[in-house]
């Protein structure tokens, strides 16, 4: 997914950009920007080829293998998949009214790694013409799981509690992913090229969170006067294999 590295923030902005032409636009959120790079030193594991061939409708949507995600690499030593997010300093914020969305296609989760805030609507497709079974790892939140053979309707639910709630599939065992649930509406998932930006920050002391899934958390004191554009970048020390 390209857009995963835009924060909820600037996603709203775009909105709000690509409506100037049909109505008065509204006034800019305006406020301070982070925006920086996530990177690894030493030597990740590296990905392997999934095999689908038990699930042939699944199998023959791949041109070439699908690799496995935990610890997915860029350029320059980049990491995707970590989500930034304010993690102290910020007021809080009501869960936007639109859900976010998250797809079971071709026997893998789109995308990998879901940010999401406490309340907010969550919809589980399946898009896939086979069963699913899918059984996020809540501790914090209500554990479920749930059947969805192909042509269910979606399945609607939400979390009330902030968790990184791990998602595994109980038919395919190949399929992982993360639901990421936040209290803050400031949060971005880095991109291929490791990148995140942070937008519409109020003025104020704030904690940086980066997470990885494999590599755990690190964390950065940033300042905020006015409308300033911050640089914050993090490493992590890649985890012998
Ligand atoms: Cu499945």
């Amino acid at each position: 997914m390209r857009l995963t590295h835009f924060s909820a923030a600037a996603l709203a902005a775009i909105a709000c950009t690509s409506m100037v032409m049909f109505a008065t636009p509204k006034p800019p959120a305006g406020g301070g920007t982070v925006t920086g790079k996530v990177t690894y030193t030493g030597t990740p594991a590296k990905m392997k080829p999934i095999d689908m061939s038990k699930e042939p409708t699944c199998a023959k949507q791949h041109a070439t293998p699908v690799m496995t995600q935990n610890v997915t690499t860029g350029p320059g030593n980049t990491l995707q998949w970590v989500v930034v997010y304010i993690s102290a300093g910020d007021q809080g914020s009501t869960a936007p009214s639109q859900a976010v969305k998250y797809e079971q296609k071709g026997c893998e989760y789109l995308p990998h790694v879901l940010p999401l805030q406490v309340s907010q609507q969550l919809q589980i497709f399946n898009d896939d013409q086979t069963s699913h079974n899918i059984h996020p790892l809540a501790k914090v939140n209500p554990e479920w799981n749930k059947s969805q053979p192909a042509g269910s309707p979606p399945i609607d639910t939400k979390y009330e509690k902030a968790e990184f709630i791990p998602v595994k599939c109980n038919i395919h065992p190949w399929m992982h992913g993360y639901f990421v649930v936040l209290n803050t509406s400031h949060y971005s998932v880095t991109g291929e090229d490791g990148s995140f930006s942070l937008t519409g920050l109020p003025p104020g002391k704030y904690t940086l969170t980066a997470w990885q899934e494999q590599y755990g958390t690190q964390t950065q004191e940033v300042t905020i006067a006015g409308n300033e554009s911050k640089s914050v970048n993090f490493s992590f020390k890649a985890l012998p294999y």
